[in-house]
């Protein structure tokens, strides 16, 4: 008995509106020392850059940017696929410092017949790697190629392993080699940071390649890789657009709500994802000076899509609506005019005629044609249709 009401004590997750306790989000617009920011200058001079801090020091870790040098070349030669649809690419980036190298094996379709250079939506992989399947023998809704290459954009990923594994203790092998020193540091990287860090390698890469427009890179990840996709767009403001598919929590949607899955859950489960600091805020949401409407806060002005799936409580639909309700003044700051309505809209009901998009699809926690058909329109509509 006593096991039992320990376990429920620290671990059990409430899915009841009615018991979200009050709380008090901190305010996006106001600096710690209590200034507040009412234009774009001071934002982004002062508060924009603070908030980048706070989330170093207390959730994902510090952002290394210096390395001795990158490489990118081919493992195979550049090949026509689906049908004459696209060309497929992939693509070796190794990265060095101080004697260690990181490699990231990149899989790129580019649209055979839109104009060129084409925007990309490129896929943080968390999950298994037969989901961006090269050879296309296996076809998968969580990257589904074809379809994007039908919509006249390129579409690339990679997998988080390449650059931290997802476990415990392996998750040093990897770029943690490279900045062995992060692993002393209680605001020190860890895998999450060291996945988006690997998004920004990418984007290193489409920098250098002619058939892509690095200007219109979205960056896209789903669940744990959501929680990624988001710290690298608001790490890395080369990125144009940024998905985050059933991010949850530490990813978009509130901590303070303590709906669904909690920090002192998620620091349980995955003490690997997130710098020893966070560790601080177990059961004491109250106490981080960020919540997380200030991370979509860093994106802006881009656009921006949180999305979720109905059945996904576990990850918060509505704290995920809410925290970019929360991140709309910092939009305004930028003139952009913010088309979420006022309360979540229903199940299947996306927005994503807005820079700042939601949607909450009908069914399981997954990534699914419907949520990238969705991408797709986001996309068409921030940067213009390619059909
Ligand atoms: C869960 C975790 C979530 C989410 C999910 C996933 O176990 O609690 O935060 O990251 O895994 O990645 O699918």
């Amino acid at each position: 008995i006593v096991l039992i009401s320990f376990l429920s004590a620290g671990h059990s997750q409430n899915y009841d509106e009615s018991k979200v306790p009050a709380y008090t989000l901190p305010d996006v617009l106001k600096t710690i020392d209590n200034k507040p920011v009412c234009a774009r200058g001071a934002w982004e001079k002062e508060r924009r850059p603070e908030i980048v801090r706070l989330f170093e020091d207390n959730i994902y870790g510090q952002m290394p940017t210096t390395f001795d040098g990158i490489n990118f070349s081919k493992t195979a030669d550049d090949q026509p696929t689906m049908n004459g649809k696209a060309t497929l690419k992939q693509v070796l980036i190794e990265v060095f410092k101080d004697g260690k190298t990181v490699q990231i094996n990149v899989t790129l379709f580019v649209p055979t017949h839109a104009t060129k250079p084409a925007p990309v939506f490129l896929l943080i992989n968390n999950r298994g790697k037969d989901n961006t399947d090269p050879t296309r023998e296996k076809k998968s809704e969580f990257w589904p190629a074809e379809m994007v290459i039908d919509s006249g954009y390129a579409i690339a990923a990679f997998h988080v392993s390449d650059l931290a594994p997802d476990d415990k203790e392996a998750y040093v092998k990897g770029v943690l080699q490279l900045y062995p020193e992060q692993l002393k540091a209680d605001n020190g990287m860890k895998a999450i940071g060291a996945w988006a860090w690997g998004a920004s390698r990418v984007l290193d890469y489409f920098e250098k390649d002619p058939d892509i427009d690095s200007k219109k890179v979205i960056v896209v990840g789903h669940s744990r890789g959501g929680k990624a996709s988001l710290w690298a767009a608001a790490e890395d403001r080369r990125f144009a657009a940024c998905v985050t598919n059933c991010s949850g929590n530490s990813g978009a949607a509130l901590a303070r709500r303590q709906f669904g899955e909690r920090i002192s859950r998620i620091n349980a489960t995955f003490p690997h994802w997130f710098n020893t600091n966070y560790k601080k805020f177990n059961d004491n949401e109250a106490a981080l000076p960020v919540d997380q409407h200030m991370l979509i806060a860093l994106v802006a002005p881009r656009p921006i899509y949180a999305t979720n799936a109905s059945k996904d409580l576990w990850a918060d639909p509505k704290g995920t609506f809410l925290a970019l309700k929360n991140a709309e003044k910092v939009y305004a700051l930028y003139d952009v005019k913010s088309r979420l309505p006022k309360t979540p809209p229903g199940i299947n009901e996306p927005v994503y005629k807005s820079k700042m998009a939601y949607h909450n699809r009908e069914g399981e926690h997954n990534m699914t044609s419907y949520d990238w058909g969705n991408f797709i329109n986001f996309a068409n509509y921030n940067f213009g249709g390619r059909k």
